[in-house]
């Protein structure tokens, strides 16, 4: 039979999607597949494949005879428990920002570098940031025909990306707004999230709802977010563009699962809207929704739930021919984190 996989996390947001992709898929390669929690989850049934499995609890031991270990965890767990997995005997893919930038550990985006994830010195392969992986495979195939040198991105982010925490804050905003005279005045739209009942304590940083928080992540050095210094970075390095020119903005918007992007890239080589949406068009992780005259584009209510990543709204400003813009909208659970978990893990299964 084949290998064994586990699913660190399995209980969790991502971790549940996961288990989703792998029952929606026609055939999987594993042998056996072991779900893994923390303790307090441990015990509890989930059917994978038509299949009734317990949750074991997260111990060096869960790793025994486990060939493939996907993380879906907080960078902390991910920290700590990935080098024991590797220990076991295991390749870890790591789903947490723990290990992305380690010059050990390849970023992986299989469509478009696939390839790195066999050069593993530590065992751990990373799978980037949700932000940075909606804009990847649209960035990945044009910077491959046309030479990538700058990018201006900013973000429309989902409140899922703050996980069950940030999902369930927003749903009771918009309870505690849903009907009332607010939006009109400023700061009425706190004043109802107070009376509400709702706690100071937000995973957002203003209101989200009836909003947009220019605001995702810890703050860094001079003005930045980590968000903003992921994008960065990150898109360097799974681009293989150290000094890839990138200033990014991320935005948390009143959308519960599906990140926006709003991309200005610049290239070596002049580009047309044409040329581009045909490189769209062959990619095979890409949806082209892209209608001038529809007017037809992706929107997050649209394409929550998707596997793909929809491309739209591709323009070419008049006076720079060698620039693309264009919106990206991608499923931040799934192609932003447990669906490129997944196909790393199928890409190392077909590599071994
Ligand atoms: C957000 N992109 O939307 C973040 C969540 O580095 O894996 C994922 C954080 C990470 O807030």
């Amino acid at each position: 039979s084949g290998p064994t996989v586990a699913i660190v996390g399995a209980t969790g947001a991502v971790g549940s999607v996961m288990i989703e992709i792998m029952n929606a898929r026609e055939s999987v390669p594993w042998g056996e597949i072991r779900l893994i929690a923390s303790p307090r989850s441990a015990g509890s049934t989930i059917t994978v494949r038509g299949v009734e499995h317990t949750v074991v609890a997260l111990s060096p031991e869960a790793f025994d005879g486990v060939d493939i270990a996907m993380f879906d965890v907080p960078d902390e767990l991910s920290a700590e428990w990935a080098p024991v997995a590797v220990e076991r005997g295991a390749i870890a893919v790591d789903n947490s920002g723990a290990f992305r930038m380690d010059p050990e550990v390849p970023l992986v985006v299989p469509e478009v570098n696939g390839s790195a994830a066999t050069r593993r010195p530590k065992g751990i392969v990373a799978n980037p940031n949700c932000t940075t992986l909606s804009m990847m495979a649209a960035l990945g195939r044009l910077h491959e025909q046309f030479g990538l040198r700058e990018l201006v991105v900013s973000s429309y982010q989902a409140a899922s990306g703050s996980g069950q925490e940030g999902v369930d804050r927003l749903r009771a905003e918009l309870d505690a707004v849903a009907g009332k005279q607010v939006g009109e005045r400023a700061g009425d739209v706190s004043e109802a999230i107070t009376a509400a009942g709702l706690s100071e304590d937000s995973p957002f940083k203003a209101p989200l709802a009836l909003n947009v928080v220019p605001w995702c992540g810890s703050r860094k050095e001079d003005g930045w977010t980590s968000e903003e210094l992921k994008v960065r970075n990150e898109s360097r390095k799974i681009l293989g563009l150290p000094d890839l020119r990138v200033s990014a903005t991320c935005v948390r918007v009143p959308v519960l699962t599906t990140h926006s992007l709003a991309v200005h890239a610049k290239f070596e080589r002049e580009v047309t809207v044409e040329q581009a949406r045909r490189s769209f068009e062959q990619a095979p992780s890409i949806v082209l929704q892209d209608d001038p005259d529809g007017p037809d584009f992706p929107t997050p209510a649209g394409v929550v739930g998707a596997e793909p990543t929809y491309v739209g709204r591709i323009r070419q400003a008049l006076d720079f021919p060698e620039t693309l813009d264009f919106f990206v909208c991608g499923d931040n659970l799934r192609k932003g984190a447990a669906l490129n978990t997944y196909e790393i893990a199928e890409t190392l299964v077909e590599a071994s």
